[in-house]
């Protein structure tokens, strides 16, 4: 099973890691901007080194409750960490974000991925995916990230996100978008409460049944807090252990903070499943 991203293959046929490279003035200390470049290569470097497959580089904060910012913020601050790391690592990266323009900018430095909470929704985002040949991952949300954990509901929560997911994919593909360049994602903790999220996790199989590869983003979410009585620094064995179910379930990418022990962790679980030990 290969993933489409540009001229690059991505081999799914065993799991895979996605680390977080978040570039948002809270997620480094700010000293200016090139400061925040250069503790964003590094961070990258140690996630390369620790198997990471996939590098997601995001400056836009999509957590429950926050606003947007305009996309030349949003550019200026991804695009130089795009240009350096696809300068120094042979890895594939990810731009994490809603907006065609910093799409575009980001496949101009470099990224090859598009992973988009909105599902390629705004106008212009399916065009630029299809022209441009990137992989994409369609993400399902309810609502919007300002006001998504308002009032989550469902009548049946899989068999919507899965509709919406076949239904989003086969637009992208109308529009365009090679069937091999799209992954799914029932999108943990948007517009979710803790039942509609653990049920999603454990019905992944009729989601992996869609045909596509499917991409799971637990680490360090609300919900692993919730369960566990867990603060925010406090939750990598509960997303470790959701990380093992997950490829154990047929997710086949996990997003993750914490890309060594996600690696050991679904190395450990493809060598069981798969029975080859490597
Ligand atoms: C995802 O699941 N998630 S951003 C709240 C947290 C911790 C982490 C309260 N982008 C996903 O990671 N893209 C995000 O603690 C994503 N799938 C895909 N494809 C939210 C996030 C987070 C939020």
């Amino acid at each position: 099973m290969l993933w489409r991203c540009r001229e690059r293959l991505i081999d799914l046929t065993r799991p895979v890691v996605m680390g977080i490279l978040n570039v948002t003035p809270d997620s480094f200390s700010d000293g200016g901007r090139y400061a925040r470049a250069d503790a964003a290569l590094e961070r990258a470097a140690r996630m390369v080194e620790e198997g990471a497959a996939i590098i997601d580089v995001g400056g836009e904060s999509t957590r429950p409750g926050s606003l947007g910012v305009e996309a030349a913020v949003e550019i200026e601050r991804v695009v130089p960490v795009i240009e350096r790391i696809a300068a120094r690592h042979d890895v594939a990266l990810s731009i994490d974000t809603t907006k065609p323009a910093v799409m575009a900018a980001a496949v101009a430095a470099g990224a090859c991925i598009v992973n988009d909470v909105y599902a390629l929704r705004a106008p212009g985002a399916r065009a630029f995916a299809a022209d441009s040949g990137v992989g994409v991952c369609l993400m399902h949300m309810q609502g919007e990230p300002r006001t998504m954990q308002d009032a989550p509901s469902y009548d049946d929560v899989v068999a919507e996100v899965a509709a919406f997911l076949r239904l989003e994919r086969e637009t992208c593909r109308l529009a365009g978008i090679a069937m091999e360049s799209i992954v799914l994602d029932p999108g943990v903790g948007f517009g979710k409460r803790l039942e509609h999220n653990l049920a999603l996790i454990r019905e992944l199989p009729r989601l992996a049944d869609l045909g596509s590869p499917v991409l799971l983003g637990v680490s360090r979410k609300s919900f692993i807090g919730r369960v566990l009585g867990r603060g925010l620094d406090e939750r990598l064995a509960g997303g470790l252990g959701l990380a093992a179910l997950g490829i154990s379930l047929g997710a086949r990418i996990i997003r993750t903070h914490d890309v060594g022990a996600t690696v050991d962790a679904v190395r450990m679980v493809a060598a069981v499943l798969q029975g080859d030990g490597i």
